[in-house]
């Protein structure tokens, strides 16, 4: 029978990160496929590998699908299922009788910008305008909170003056503070792209750490962490001083010039400037020229600016940079906020932190409070910010605050000194999670659980980093009793009394009353406004095209894409912008004797955050399987760490065991551990309970990237690991980590104990305890190596390794041993020696996750000859040619390969 055609795609958007690429979904039997959306102007039908490993996470496993109470009081209790009905009347219930008795600061909301705008919309709404507080903040604060506070100090406005097409037409970018690679990865392969395209294009990178965005770069700083707003300044007095200001520009329409050149300019030397970076002054020297000689320069800018004690500092170190030289609101020029989530803009449009308003009003302004207030027809307002997030935590376990209600977030992780967010929602007289998953580090505190819709089931617009509007459009039914975050809200907001003015019944008329908020009593005033996309019906809303705001209802000949700033106005009452002094301070907490290093904190390359969604996918869980801590050699050394060996990281506010990856590509002094792992996927790995809270003065945001730490070994009686097709029980376990294989679970396990009784404790562990199955054993007592497996029917249920040294056979092999039906022969004879019998069949580490495509295979290619360029590997081993994200790895792989192959 022939083939039909494939059904119409639905064109939907990416959940990850804030690039925002369009994805073409297409269900079928149960399983999602995905595709780049050719049409979006973001990607073009391109995806990275998340983007690309879509389908793995749209999946029943772990959902939480039915709303649920639980009665903390009686622990052990499991939680029990409830309608609906019961959930919210709960929910509005206790909410009411909180704020009756103890005044509307009594409760709070925790959100996050991987909500829908609409979604975020009617949360803020409903706190801010009819619980009349401000107590509603996001984890925006986590991530974008400083470039928010930067903007404001010197446009006047929350704007991001730069559009990806704008990446094309630079000369220069400089990245700071972003592993765009990794984290933007699409974005960054458009910036490839067009250097490769225009070879006298510049790529510099500002990070203390080596990653694959510096493997690309043509020039690094490897700068000391947190002296960025030193080099910048230094940069500032530098432009000054060759006289590359643009004094008409400034004069026209820049403010605070003297006060800025005072604080950047102490007449320091290139050298003084260098070493306090910790720089070579020729490196400097060589960015400042750069620079200097650039007219066409974008500064992207992410997490190593906006996570600092200083963040709001850092970024307006930078936008003076580009408001000296009047090098914004033109062509392919200007400072550019990469967003992190996928929609932390759209929560900026609605007002989603703790001291905003909506519609990029302020909630200090009587006149924006009154006109929201009577927009939104409510009884109340509140009329000055919120707790931000640290401190909203800080007062739930003071008891100040009561009650919280935590939807899409995961604070128990994500949070800095993530112990006290425990101790706090343990102490909290009530906690609310709205999420789509059942067990999460969070969830585990609730005492009301309510089933969210995912992505794929769940219908709205975001906003990406270039302000671009696109939809996320629903192509599978939800699961179990699933709902939308708004609905929720808005029963809740019906309960209290105000269905008149909570009247949505579908998503485009949230969207709507957004958009005719924007365009209110507007003017020009404010320069966020999508009036002309008010008024739209459910079939018109559903077909909106991504498009960039603004977009106004009367823009007559307007530009479909304005340049913003191009007529030199900003949104500072007196309409110019300001440059803002920034004096530089070092990091919050130093170095000292009992903690020397500095932890830096971040994201690796196929997770995303606590790993909900990506963590349930084979193919994203291979690449970095497991937790780790990267330390140079000197610094193990002194603490007596080998290689693959487990190590404790500490600090004042906690610690954890993770893996050692010692390298001396790493930077001396510093410790890096991936933010990703937690309670379900590790025993002793979630670095937020790590990370000191100290935060921001302007912004709140937490200096997650800067504690001072310590490193130990961590020295356990044995090693080991399970691949097992049934979960394995493991929580007994000094230590472990869980990791999701294509048919099987793998575990990687240390443990104390010198003399356990492996034998019968293994067929246990395995579940093998039928007297009949077919189970292949190896001990050596005198090195303390135990090994095991067992096969049903010819297939491979499970295989567990143990020794006293940390080194163990390879996993991939004995992973791909899962894949097959029947155990051939040769295969069962290489089995408890965790190698093939033939030569060269393992793979080793996954490199490219889309065509799984290990290390040993790239190295085994390069070696024989066969491939010398990242080209060369593509065609003869496809890895790199789907999505492209591990070109920068290929790339140092084969670097590697040359150093270590004489030219012959
Ligand atoms: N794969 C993946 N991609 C993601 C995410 C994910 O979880 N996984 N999350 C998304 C989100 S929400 C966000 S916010 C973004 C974050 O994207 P990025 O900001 O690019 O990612 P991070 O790894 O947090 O940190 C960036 C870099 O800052 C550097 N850094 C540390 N201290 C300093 C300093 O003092 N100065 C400078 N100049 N640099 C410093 C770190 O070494 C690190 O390499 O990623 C988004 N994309
Ligand atoms: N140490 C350290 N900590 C950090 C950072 C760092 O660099 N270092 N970065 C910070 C940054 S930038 C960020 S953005 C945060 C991210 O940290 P979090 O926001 O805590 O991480 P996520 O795993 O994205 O959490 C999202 C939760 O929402 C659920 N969810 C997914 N979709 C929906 C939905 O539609 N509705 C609802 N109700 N729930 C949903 C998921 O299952 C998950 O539990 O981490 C911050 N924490
Ligand atoms: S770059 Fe990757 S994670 Fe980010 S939006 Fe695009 S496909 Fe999604
Ligand atoms: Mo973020």
């Amino acid at each position: 029978m022939a083939e039909g055609p494939l059904p119409a795609p639905i064109k939907t958007t990416c959940p990850y990160c804030g690039t925002g690429c369009g994805v073409d979904a297409r269900p079928m039997n149960g399983v999602v496929t995905v595709a780049g959306d050719a049409q979006h102007p973001t990607n073009a039908g391109r995806l990275c590998v998340k983007g690309s490993a879509l389908g793995d996470t749209v999946v029943p496993q772990g959902r939480l699908l039915h709303p649920q109470l639980r009665d903390r009081s009686a622990p052990g209790q499991p939680a029990r299922r409830v309608s609906w009905d019961e959930a919210l009347d709960t929910v509005a219930g206790q909410l009411r009788r909180l704020i009756d008795t103890h005044g509307p600061e009594s409760v709070a909301w925790y959100v996050s910008g991987q909500l829908l705008t609409e979604d975020y919309y009617v949360a803020n709404k409903l706190v801010k305008g009819f619980v009349g507080t401000a107590n509603i903040d996001t984890n925006s604060r986590l991530c974008m909170s400083s470039a928010v506070a930067g903007h404001k100090r010197a446009f006047g406005e929350d704007i991001v003056p730069v559009a990806y097409d704008d990446l094309e037409r630079a000369d220069l970018i400089v990245l700071v503070g972003s592993n765009t690679a990794w984290c933007h990865p699409i974005l960054f392969q458009r910036m490839i792209k067009a250097r490769e395209q225009r070879p006298d294009m510049k790529i510099v990178v500002l990070d203390p750490r080596a990653t694959a965005t510096t493997e690309m770069a043509d020039l690094h700083l490897g700068l000391r962490a947190g002296s960025d707003v030193r080099l910048f300044n230094g940069l500032f007095a530098q432009l000054h001083r060759q006289g590359l200001a643009d004094r008409d520009f400034v004069d026209a329409h820049v403010g605070g010039f003297d006060d800025t050149l005072a604080a950047a300019d102490d007449g320091a030397t290139l050298e003084q400037l260098a070493d306090d970076c910790g720089l070579e002054p020729e490196k400097l020297a060589q960015f400042y020229a750069l620079f200097a000689a650039t007219e066409r320069v974008i500064t992207c800018f992410s997490m190593g600016v906006n996570q600092s004690s200083a963040g709001t500092d850092k970024v307006n170190s930078i936008l003076n940079c580009h408001l000296l030289t009047g090098r914004i609101g033109k062509p392919g020029m200007g400072p550019f906020s990469l967003t992190g989530q996928p929609n932390a803009m759209g929560g900026r449009e609605v007002g989603g932190l703790a001291n905003m308003l909506a519609a990029h009003m302020d909630l200090e302004n009587a006149e924006h409070r009154d006109r929201v207030q009577r927009f939104w027809n409510s009884p109340a307002i509140a009329s000055q910010g919120g707790l931000k997030a640290v401190d909203l935590f800080e007062a739930i376990e003071a008891g100040r605050v009561k009650a919280v209600w935590i939807m899409a977030t995961n604070p128990v992780v994500s949070l800095p000194d993530a112990d006290r967010v425990k101790r706090a929602l343990d102490k909290c007289e009530l906690v609310i999670v709205s999420d789509v998953m059942q067990q999460t580090d969070t969830t585990a505190f609730a005492h009301v659980l309510l089933p969210a819709q995912g992505w794929g089931e769940k219908d709205g617009t975001v906003t990406n980093s270039e302000r671009c509007i696109s939809r996320q459009r629903a192509f599978v039914a939800p699961l179990g009793e699933a709902r939308p975050d708004w609905w929720m809200l808005t029963e809740v907001a019906r309960r209290w009394g105000y269905a008149e003015q909570f009247p949505y019944h579908a998503v485009h008329e949230i969207f709507d009353e957004h958009a005719r908020l924007s365009a209110f009593e507007n003017d020009g005033e404010r320069y966020f406004d999508i009036g002309g996309l008010a008024g739209l019906n459910a079939r018109g809303y559903d077909a909106i095209a991504p498009q960039r705001w603004p977009v106004r209802r009367d823009a007559g000949d307007e530009p479909a894409h304005l340049q913003v700033f191009a007529d030199g106005r900003f949104y500072h009452a007196d309409g110019r912008a300001r440059l803002v002094p920034t004096p530089p301070r070092r990091p919050a907490h130093g170095t000292d004797v009992d903690f020397p290093l500095v932890l830096n904190t971040g994201r690796v390359r196929d997770h995303w955050h606590t790993m909900t969604r990506t963590g349930l996918s084979a193919r994203l869980s291979s690449h970095i399987a497991e937790p780790y801590v990267d330390l140079h050699p000197r610094d193990a050394r002194r603490a007596n760490i080998e290689n693959g060996a487990l190590a404790r990281v500490s600090t004042r506010w906690g610690n954890l065991v993770v893996r050692a990856r010692i390298s001396d590509e790493h930077t001396a002094g510093t410790l890096f551990v991936p933010i990703h792992w937690n309670a379900q996927f590790s025993s002793d790995a979630r670095v937020g309970a790590l990370v000191n809270p100290v935060v921001d003065p302007v912004s709140g945001e937490p200096e997650f990237k800067h504690t001072p730490a310590r490193v130990q070994a961590f020295i356990p009686a044995w090693h080991g690991f399970i691949l097992s097709r049934k979960p394995v029980s493991i929580a007994h376990l000094a230590w472990w980590t869980r990791v999701t294989g294509a048919s099987f679970t793998r575990y990687e396990l240390a443990g104390e104990g010198s003399s356990v009784a492996w034998p019968e404790l293994a067929r246990l562990m395995l579940g093998a305890t039928d007297a009949d199955v077919d189970w292949l054993e190896y001990v050596d007592a005198a090195t303390g190596s135990y090994r095991a497996g067992y096969v049903v029917d010819d297939r491979l249920e499970a295989v567990i390794f143990v020794s006293r040294q940390p080194s163990l056979p390879s996993r991939a092999w004995l992973a791909g041993l899962f894949a097959a039906e029947r155990l051939d022969d040769e295969d069962r004879f290489g089995l408890l020696a965790g190698q093939p019998a033939v030569a060269g069949a393992d793979e080793g580490a996954t490199i490219c996750s889309c065509f799984g495509v290990g290390l040993n295979r790239i190295v085994g290619a390069i070696e024989s000859g066969k491939a010398s360029s990242v080209q060369a590997l593509g065609e003869v081993l496809k890895c790199g040619t789907n999505c492209g994200s591990c070109v920068p790895e290929l790339k140092k792989i084969l670097a590697r390969a040359r150093i270590a192959t004489p030219q012959r």
